[in-house]
């Protein structure tokens, strides 16, 4: 086997203390992904979303890489053949843990994108609506994340990976949001054998060959030793 592909959603970042999306109490319990998950939403109100970001990036400074982290970490520093690691996450606990590539296909919180030139530079701590472009000088910046109705970034890359892949690895993620809910089948398609990390099966789970159960600080390393 020379090829490992890993997609990891919120549940990796669960341990770490980072709200998941749709648990109890998670973070669109308290907002409606239309008000801050949206082009439109941020349209509508820039400062809700921009704070909401704000929030976000000041809670994943606060938090630390946990022990599934840090396995895959280990696993691509000592796996032979080339481990690609795909996130939905924004957060930056994968690069914190020392993993070395990671493709942050809903950007990142670490990133500021200019709504008018395209413009990506890396984000303040604290970005305010209407903060300026350093490219176009135009009131345009917004934070540097894939909203709902926008295309994921590194797609192509992202399908060619899976094309390639002997093993795919689906960590903590619901399997609620296309297009990352789809790779598992596109990976099938290509032959690569399949496993599954949650607490629960996803909605996808009957389509993985391996389901490990249980909180990924604990299945991770076992899988990665
Ligand atoms: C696009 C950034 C097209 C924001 C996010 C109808 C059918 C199919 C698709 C659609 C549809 N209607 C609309 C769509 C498309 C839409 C979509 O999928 N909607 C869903 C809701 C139906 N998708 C899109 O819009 C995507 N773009 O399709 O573009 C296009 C084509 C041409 C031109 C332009 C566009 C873009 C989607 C990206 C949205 N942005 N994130 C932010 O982070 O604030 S999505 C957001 O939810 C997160 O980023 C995350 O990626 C995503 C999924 O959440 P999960 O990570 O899975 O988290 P969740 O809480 O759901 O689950 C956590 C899991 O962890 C659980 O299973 C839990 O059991 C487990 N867990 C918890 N603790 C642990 C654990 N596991 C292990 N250990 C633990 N300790």
């Amino acid at each position: 086997m020379n090829k490992i592909v890993i997609l990891t959603g919120a549940g990796i970042s669960a341990e770490s203390g980072l709200g998941t999306f749709r648990a109890e109490g998670g973070l669109w319990a308290q907002h409606k992904i239309e008000d801050v998950a949206t082009p439109e939403g941020f349209a509508r109100d820039p400062r809700l979303v921009v704070d909401f970001y704000n929030a976000r990036r000041a809670q994943a400074a606060e938090a630390s890489p946990n022990a599934g982290h840090l396995a895959l970490a280990k696993l691509e520093a000592a796996f032979p053949g080339e481990v690609v690691l795909i996130t939905q996450n924004v957060d930056d606990l994968h690069e914190r843990a020392g993993m070395s590539r990671v493709m942050h296909m809903h950007g990142a919180l670490s990133g500021a994108l200019c709504a008018a030139c395209d413009h990506r530079w890396p984000a303040p701590m604290v970005m305010a609506a209407g903060d300026s472009c350093p490219n176009c000088q135009r009131p345009s910046a917004r934070p540097d994340i894939v909203w709902f109705g926008e295309m994921p970034y590194d797609m192509d890359e992202i399908f060619e990976h899976l094309s390639g892949a002997d093993m795919f690895a689906s960590i903590g993620t619901s399997g609620n949001v296309y297009p990352a809910a789809g790779f598992v089948a596109e990976a099938r398609r290509f032959g690569a054998r399949t496993v599954e990390f949650n607490l629960e099966p996803s909605l996808v789970g009957s389509q993985f060959d391996d389901i490990r159960i249980g909180p990924a600080t604990q299945t991770l390393p076992v899988w990665v030793d």
